[in-house]
């Protein structure tokens, strides 16, 4: 009797097999949800994956007796444990939700956004975690939204009491596709993690040498003492970041070189340990964006150890006719420096260290250039990796085709960083205070203008490099209430008066005074 079935029986049967198809749908968009999440969370800090967060999460919320018990049964393999925990936790769940889904498709949408929401708050409830940190999650929930409507229609067809085979089959391949997709997806993710943290691990691990040439130490008259001014030296977590890269490159220094080529008379290759055993020096140098604009916050300060650049082209020898310096990063961004710049004495550097430590992931790490007088991008290649001697008639750096000037001096500007814009302060004596810079030139004077008075000369701090800012302080001696401003200007060592023309960022850098507006009550 193969292949006849009593109705009821055969009813039953295909009841089941609805059911393990639902299921099994509410599996799959899971899986989507957490392998895309764990994929992207490879471009965000580490906790932005919802298992790790969850995880973590978890592991806080453990009664102490619980964490004992699981370690002395589990020992190292605790955290497997978890893992596999959370996983069949999850299975389960997300079982549930397709079966949901058979009934009301409403009802599983809700399920899933709202164990997204609790992910998510996983997610940024960690220390670690910035808000940005939930996009993995959304992603994830948002395609296991659509994994789970397009294959409960799938299911749907194929429990159709008019089904055939082949739309159960189409059901099948649609969902074991969507789980291998999400295997491979998770996997990368995993690769991609390990390569991230294994950068961080040798960065840490890295012990610079010290500089065969150290810089005097910093002078404290260098630091003002003024409430809210920007510090002279700008720790580096705090330190202004821009580029191209979308994921920080994670450069393995044992694998790094720099080619140095093009016109000169001897290309060689430099590893990273023969740029360390070279002799150091550390200098002081004022970053600036070009982007900066009047009064803003795109520069600032460090202690920078590395290699003369100029010492580097010496040995190169470039030929009489070059007149630029084509540096390209690892993830292919390229800046134009004029030769001349880089070979005219000032301590233009290939960058290994930043304020005594090893430079950041994100600001270089582990070779940078930097350049004193000119804009960033012209001149501070982060991780970079390729140093051609050229012409500017013969090549166009990143910026340059995208309509920045290819030339980028750093234009003498100032600051007031106290009081703020808009900010209310107590009658009787005003403190002010800010910054200026002309890198190369250094700063002479620094005058501010309170409303439409005259201009008076500020106390200045004490110049550490003509190459860094010079902070500045003026005090205003029984302010009247009501609304005031202060414009501040710069000299530079030159004897040249910082311009009131405005000029925005593009193409060559912001000019300008800057004036802040604040009321005295
Ligand atoms: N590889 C790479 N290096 C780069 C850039 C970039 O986009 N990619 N941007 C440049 C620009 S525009 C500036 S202002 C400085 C900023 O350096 P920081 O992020 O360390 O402050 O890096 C320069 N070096
Ligand atoms: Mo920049």
């Amino acid at each position: 009797m193969d292949g006849v079935r009593e109705p009821m029986e055969h009813h039953r049967a295909a009841t089941n097999r609805g059911l393990a198809m639902f299921g099994f749908a509410g599996f799959a968009a899971a899986t989507a949800l957490f392998a895309v999440a764990h994929l992207l969370s490879a471009f965000f800090s580490a906790s932005s994956s919802p298992l790790t967060a969850m995880g973590s999460a978890f592991i806080d919320m453990t009664p102490p007796w619980l964490k004992d018990t699981v370690i002395a049964w589990f020992g190292t393999n605790d955290k497997l444990v978890l893992y596999l925990s959370l996983g069949v936790v999850a299975a389960v769940v997300a079982i549930f939700v397709g079966l949901l889904a058979r009934s009301s498709q409403a009802s599983a949408i809700a399920c899933i956004v709202a164990l997204g929401i609790a992910m998510g708050w996983a997610v940024v409830s960690r220390a670690e975690s910035g808000p940005a940190d939930v996009v993995p999650v959304v992603v994830g929930t948002v395609l296991s939204l659509l994994v789970l409507k397009w294959l409960v229609r799938k299911a749907a067809v194929a429990t159709e009491s008019a089904a055939d085979d082949l739309t159960r089959r189409a059901f099948l391949r649609g969902s074991v596709l969507m789980v291998v997709a999400a295997g491979v997806a998770a996997g990368a993710g995993q690769a991609l993690s390990a390569t991230r943290n294994a950068t961080k691990a040798l960065r840490e691990a890295l012990q610079l040498p010290a500089a065969k040439t150290p810089v005097k130490p910093l002078d404290p008259g260098t630091q003002l003492d003024v409430a809210g001014l920007e510090p002279f030296i700008t720790p580096n977590e705090d330190f202004y970041r821009i580029d191209t890269a979308l994921s920080v490159p994670r450069v393995n220094p044992a694998q790094w070189s720099l080619r140095v080529h093009g016109m000169v008379e001897h290309e060689f290759t430099m590893s990273f340990d023969e740029l360390l055993a070279a002799d150091l020096v550390e200098s002081y140098v004022t970053l600036t964006c070009v982007s900066n604009p009047v009064g803003g916050p795109l520069v600032g300060t460090a202690k920078w150890l590395g290699y003369p650049l100029g010492l580097l082209l010496e040995r190169a020898g470039p030929t009489a006719d070059a007149d630029m310096v084509f540096s390209t990063s690892s993830d292919g961004f390229t800046a134009s420096t004029p030769l001349e710049v880089l070979t005219d004495g000032r301590m233009a550097l290939l960058a290994v260290g930043m304020n005594r430590e090893p430079l950041p992931l994100q600001h270089g790490f582990p070779v940078r250039m930097v350049v004193p007088g000119l804009y960033g991008y012209v001149s501070a290649t982060k991780w970079v990796v390729d140093i051609e001697v050229t012409r500017f008639a013969d090549k166009v750096a990143y910026w340059s085709t995208r309509g920045w000037s290819d030339h980028g001096p750093i234009k003498l500007a100032s600051r007031v960083d106290v009081p703020r814009e808009q900010a209310k302060v107590p009658a009787g004596e005003v403190v002010m205070g800010g910054t200026a810079w002309a890198q190369t030139r250094g700063i002479s004077k620094v005058q501010v203008q309170i409303d439409d008075g005259e201009w008076a000369d500020a106390e200045l701090g004490a110049e550490a490099s003509v190459d860094t800012w010079r902070q500045w302080r003026y005090l205003w001696e029984g302010a009247p209430g009501g609304e005031h401003s202060v414009t501040v200007r710069a000299v530079d060592g030159n004897g040249e008066v910082q311009t009131a023309e405005h000029a925005p960022p593009a193409p060559d850098g912001s000019s300008g005074w800057h004036r802040v507006d604040f009321t005295v009550q």
